[in-house]
């Protein structure tokens, strides 16, 4: 499992575009029909919505079995939930809110085992094999595990120079929704000051060697992301989809009988 999560990083670090998706609804059996469609990863949203960690390692489960990614973004950078996430087998943590360079360097220590951070070490969890893989573990543990922090406010962006020179950042994730919220526009995520801060942010990503995220609810937005240059790309929540999807069809129905 943690071959699969390299190749992300490596795809991000030769600048190639990964396409993923968020889940939220608490269903092994849905995760792992989305992970059947061959995205690449599926972001598990332990921030918002019911999933818990017990939840979640079965949801990383059934994303396994498909070859896809897991990414867990745990509620808050506290060290607990970063070690829980990465020993149930997630590929990768994301962290949200995150608005100082200590915060992030903070993140990174709670990611990485020693000699580049203090994560907690048992080998006898789903990640470690259950013990069967300790020798070597820590290693391919700190080379493997993804790490995304969101920078989604105005003291965020302010530091994000800081931020995204952290070493063992993988990804910035700029979140639109906080971000526009933030700036004082809550939800208009296609506000001008909204884009802009993507597109500078995403360059200072790259100034720095790292790779810029974000997240996309439609597909004008998509093309905004891909414009703008971000690589690591989450389009669509799982919850979201499936009501659009019966809107669409309820719609279609009333339409045919001249229900209004
Ligand atoms: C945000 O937009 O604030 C997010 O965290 C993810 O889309
Ligand atoms: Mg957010």
């Amino acid at each position: 499992m943690l071959q699969r999560d390299k190749k992300l990083k490596e795809r991000l670090k030769n600048g190639e575009m990964v396409f993923g998706t968020w889940n939220t609804l608490p269903s092994s059996s849905l995760v792992n029909a989305m992970g059947c469609s061959g995205i690449d990863f599926v972001v598990i949203d332990a921030e918002h919505g019911p999933v818990g960690m017990e939840t979640a390692e079965d949801l990383v489960r059934a994303l396994d079995v498909t070859g896809t990614a897991s990414v867990i973004r745990v509620p808050t950078s506290n060290s607990h939930l970063i070690l829980r996430a990465l020993d149930i087998g997630a590929h990768g943590i994301q962290v949200p809110h995150v608005s100082t360079k200590e915060e992030a360097v903070r993140v990174v220590k709670c990611s990485k085992y020693y000699p580049q951070g203090q994560r907690g070490f048992s080998p006898f969890t789903r990640a470690g094999k259950y013990g069967i893989d300790a020798k070597g573990y820590t290693k391919r543990a700190n080379e493997d595990t993804m790490v995304v922090i969101n920078v989604e406010g105005k003291e965020g962006v302010r530091n994000l120079n800081e931020i995204a020179g952290v070493p063992g950042i993988d990804v910035v994730f700029i979140g639109p929704y906080d971000l526009s919220q933030s700036l004082g526009r809550a939800g208009e995520v296609e506000d001008s000051e909204v884009i802009k801060t993507i597109r500078q942010s995403v360059k200072i990503a790259k100034n720095r060697g790292i790779s810029a995220g974000s997240f996309a609810r439609d597909e004008k937005y998509l093309d905004i992301l891909i414009d703008c240059g971000v690589q690591y790309i989450t389009y669509t929540v799982d919850s979201a989809l499936v009501s659009d999807t019966y809107r669409e069809l309820y719609k279609m129905f009333s339409d045919k009988i001249g229900l209004h």
